[in-house]
């Protein structure tokens, strides 16, 4: 079962919100489409995945043919500089017209964080739905099939959570306080946090339109966060998911954790300062 929730009308300038509308806080029972509607753009950050990306894309269309699932209609990845083989598959599957999608294959230069390259990643996707995803494993391809078919258009997210009835997590018990005292930390500084049982998820679908006025920032990992904070009132839905350790390769998540909440913090202030330049600019607009 897939909740949702919303409270009406967008107005962040951050957003084209032609498609907002009144709803009240409600439950969605079921997944409420059918194969073969709407199509997604899916947005995978990626930097030295060679030791994952093989599995992910022979996963993805196992899972593609045996559900029929014909909605993903691209993926977009975007590497920051991988050197290990990544780009030459990447290329390689870019290449190979057989699919039932189409890649694309975003080349920086330059490490400038997962979110930086997911947001770059969403403006340049061909669909209005996107649905973003990491390439190391840890978000489980079955679970694209319940996010395409929990989607619906009176949603602007609808989040993959490890913290709702059947979701979870392999993580060790010390990791497991780390991120509850995170989203602790997004609750106090990002209102929309608090709508969601995973505001730190990394696993989600989201309309196109909410991020291309969002202007990018380095060294960011959160892009929902970033989203949560910008956009005032905002539909949201959730499913459960476990998340998985990753498969293979190595984690780019700074390995000092010292530096990790410093660059954490850093990262919820940026985003609450900039709602709240986008709530000032709103307010003077609107009165
Ligand atoms: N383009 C780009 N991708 C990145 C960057 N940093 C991480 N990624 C990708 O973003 C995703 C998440 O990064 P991870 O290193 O797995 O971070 P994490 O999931 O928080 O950490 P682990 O639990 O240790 O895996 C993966 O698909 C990475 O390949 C970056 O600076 N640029
Ligand atoms: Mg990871």
């Amino acid at each position: 079962m897939a909740k949702q929730h919303g409270n009406g009308l967008a107005d962040s300038p951050t957003a084209d919100d032609k498609n907002a509308s009144n709803s009240q806080d409600v439950e969605m029972h079921g997944y409420g489409r059918q194969p073969g509607g709407e199509r997604f753009s899916i947005v995978i950050p990626v930097l030295n995945e060679i030791d994952n990306l093989p599995v992910f894309i022979g996963e993805l269309d196992d899972l593609i043919s045996r559900k029929q699932l014909r909605e993903i209609g691209e993926i977009v990845f975007v590497d920051d500089g991988s050197t290990d083989g990544t780009l030459d598959f990447l290329d390689s599957l870019a290449a190979d017209k057989s699919k039932g999608y189409s890649v694309r294959v975003l080349k920086r230069s330059t490490k400038l964080g997962s979110a930086n390259a997911e947001l770059a990643g969403c403006k340049i996707a061909t669909y209005d739905t996107i649905l973003k995803m990491d390439s190391d494993m840890q978000h489980p391809i079955r679970y694209i099939e319940d996010l395409v078919r929990a989607w619906n258009p009176g949603l602007d997210l609808l989040v993959a959570s490890r913290y709702l009835e059947g979701g979870g997590n392999d993580w060790s018990p010390l990791r497991g306080i780390i991120s509850r005292s995170a989203q602790m930390i997004a609750r106090i500084f990002i209102r929309n946090s608090g709508k969601l049982s995973d505001p730190l998820s990394g696993f989600f679908v989201l309309r196109k339109d909410l991020v291309l006025r969002l202007l990018p920032v380095i060294n960011t990992k959160k892009l929902l966060l970033y989203v949560l904070a910008t956009k005032r009132d905002i539909r949201v839905g959730e499913i459960p998911y476990v998340m998985k350790d990753r498969l293979g390769g190595e984690s780019k998540i700074v390995d000092n954790s010292m530096k990790f909440v410093q660059q954490y913090f850093i990262e919820i202030l940026t985003y609450w300062k900039l709602a709240r330049k986008i709530k000032r600019a709103s307010d003077r607009g609107g009165s």
